[in-house]
């Protein structure tokens, strides 16, 4: 503790951490939360009832309406699609009443809108932010991906052998290999990797969507799960990628194609090497980025939106790649001034 002897010192000292604050105004990430709890209360409407896109189409919608008040000049590099095929939060939509500094906006207003539509676990609104260029431009195809904790870091290489990477971890933990737990995505592209891990004498948590939460799990103290492994979405990975920056963490991941198609649209969004293994930093550059989330059901890393008759509480995490600080938020609502919701 920095004991400060008198009053002038003292603000001296706050002004000088107000300017390490450079880049991105640390009072946007309320707003960013405000953004995440936005679209997780108007998705929760619609937790179980089968409809993914009227889920999706509320999340998007209640995000896309929060952001015309937040005086931001914000461009989305992450978002529903093309804009043909998304008309809101669409890549290279100007986000915000244009005053502001500049930002580049990743966004997955429902992350799980499957898992939202069968009432299942781990659906989050998700949020990331930082300057211009600083997370990769990755296209909608899969992406190859590891990643660990920070108590694991170096530990991982994505083109290790499950057993390698599996045993390396362990030791970097110091636990048996029967101990670890491993979070996959359960896909049929998996079958193989399970067998592998399963020899291994790995535990195995298959999810059934929602690797953003997956990949951020290992760097959750209390989560119960090690490393995630496995192919999912691109986008989700760079996403998920800032959130590890925050919260201290390591993940690889390699863009996977499934035709010529989606490679030139890769070489379009500016990827040279299609075949580039991308680290934590190559996903997420620098130290200026943002991240937020909102639980829309229960999870490993928050807890979903519950209703309570005048309102809702929410449960987000709202955390900075510079400071590293880590903050969760229990957001009481009341119906009477957020009759939107
Ligand atoms: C994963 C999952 C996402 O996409 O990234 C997945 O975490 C990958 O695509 O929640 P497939 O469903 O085709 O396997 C999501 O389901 C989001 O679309």
């Amino acid at each position: 503790m920095i004991r400060y002897d008198n009053q002038k010192v003292y603000i001296e000292a706050l002004n000088q951490v107000a300017q390490g604050c450079s880049f991105l105004d640390r009072n946007l990430a309320m707003e960013f939360v405000r953004a995440t709890e936005a679209a997780a209360l108007s998705s929760a409407r619609w937790v179980g009832k089968g409809d993914n896109k009227a889920a999706d189409h509320a999340a998007v919608e209640a995000m896309r309406h929060f952001f015309n008040n937040v005086d931001i000049q914000g461009t989305v590099v992450i978002g529903e699609g093309e804009r043909d095929e998304a008309p809101m939060l669409y890549i290279g939509e100007k986000l915000g009443t244009g005053k502001g500094i500049k930002i580049d906006i990743a966004v997955d207003p429902l992350e799980g809108t499957t898992i939202t539509a069968k009432g299942g676990p781990n659906a989050l609104s998700v949020l990331a932010a930082g300057p211009s260029g600083s997370m990769l431009h990755a296209p909608d195809t899969y992406m190859d991906k590891i990643a660990v904790g920070p108590k694991a870091m170096g530990a991982i290489d994505l083109d290790a052998s499950v057993r390698e990477n599996v045993e390396a971890v362990a030791g970097k933990l110091k636990k048996e290999i029967e101990e670890l737990t491993v979070i996959i995505l359960e896909r049929d592209r998996h079958q193989k990797l399970i067998e592998e891990v399963r020899k291994c004498g790995c535990r195995i948590v298959l999810i059934p969507d929602g690797d953003i939460a997956g990949a951020l799990a290992p760097a959750m103290p209390d989560s119960g799960i090690d490393l995630l492994l496995g192919i999912g979405a691109a986008p989700e990975g760079v996403i998920g990628a800032t959130g590890l920056k925050c919260l201290g963490g390591e993940i690889q991941g390699r863009l996977k194609f499934r035709n010529e198609e989606e490679k030139s649209r890769a070489r379009k969004m500016g990827i040279k090497d299609l075949d580039m293994k991308f680290s934590t930093d190559d996903l997420s550059r620098g130290n200026e980025t943002m991240f937020a989330a909102t639980g829309v059901t229960d999870g490993t890393i928050l807890r979903g939106v519950n209703f309570t008759g005048d309102g809702a509480v929410t449960h987000s995490i709202v955390m900075r790649s510079k400071t590293k600080t880590v903050r969760f938020i229990e957001g009481h609502h009341k119906f009477e001034h957020f009759p939107e919701f």
